[in-house]
């Protein structure tokens, strides 16, 4: 006579609180009352996948089947395996598996990928990666200036016709300082604010554009003798007539 084996000492119920019956040459897993599940795996007591009895991998959800009336562990969109145990599918190892740009690489990550343009491409790696040009960062920092692309990725500043200045930094139309050429009135200062840039500011005392800058006395046509000498002037003489501004200006009578 063989003695039979208790073949329920090896534990081999999984479930979360199954119950196992040594029967003769094997043995069987049941929930216990009151409890549902296939026994070997699962037993719940109603609540689907309690976290006490969530047997399932982290990368995945626990569901009850109603057909099969059991708890089964599907693994998250991303993963594979049985549920219990869910690995990372590598969605860049086959082109079906992954949808990047064609100027775009594959990147796998846990769980998911994404895309990355190449190398001298910009773009959200899926829909666009457009060709990084070398003006697309507005090195010409000129007002006024103009981007012109080279070959290998390169870029020349310039200044459109009628503007003077190096183009990376300043094009005006005629005026350059400090270190440029400067067309600026002998009686003017080479100035320079963000909303003109460089521009010329006639001297105090002048009055002009700031390239031609006039002293304000000898352009005051308008200023009036003095009242002495308002008198009536003979004629056919040459006289002088003296300003305020003391200066003194010729008048053919
Ligand atoms: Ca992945």
């Amino acid at each position: 006579m063989i003695a039979d084996v208790d073949q329920c000492a090896s534990g081999p119920c999984k479930g979360h609180n199954s119950v196992c019956s040594d029967l003769i040459g094997g043995y069987r897993c049941d929930c216990p009352i009151g409890y549902n599940g296939d026994g070997d795996n699962y037993c719940y007591d109603g609540h689907p996948c309690p976290d006490e009895q969530n047997v399932c991998s982290k990368n995945a959800i626990c569901g009850y089947n109603f057909i099969q009336q059991r708890l089964e562990c599907s693994c998250n969109k991303g993963y594979v395996g049985d549920g219990l145990s869910c690995v990372d599918v590598n969605e860049c190892a086959a082109e079906k598996d992954y949808d990047c740009h064609p100027n775009a690489e594959c990147v796998n990550t846990e769980g998911s990928y994404f895309c990355s343009c190449k190398p001298g491409y910009k773009g959200d790696g899926e829909y666009e990666c457009k060709e990084i040009k070398a003006c697309d960062s507005s090195p010409c920092r000129g007002r006024n200036a103009v981007c012109g692309e080279t070959d290998g990725a390169g870029f020349t500043c310039s200044c459109p016709t009628g503007f003077h200045g190096d183009g990376v930094n300043s094009c005006n139309d005629g005026v350059s300082c400090p270190n440029g050429t400067n067309v600026c009135s002998k009686d003017a200062t080479c100035q320079y604010n963000t909303e003109r840039g460089p521009h010329c500011v006639c001297k105090q005392g002048y009055i002009g554009d700031g390239i031609t800058c006039k002293s304000i006395k000898t352009s005051k046509l308008d200023l009036k003798p003095t009242p002495k000498q308002q008198r009536p002037m003979s004629s056919h003489h040459k006289r002088k007539i003296t300003y305020t501004s003391s200066h003194v200006i010729t008048i053919d009578q």
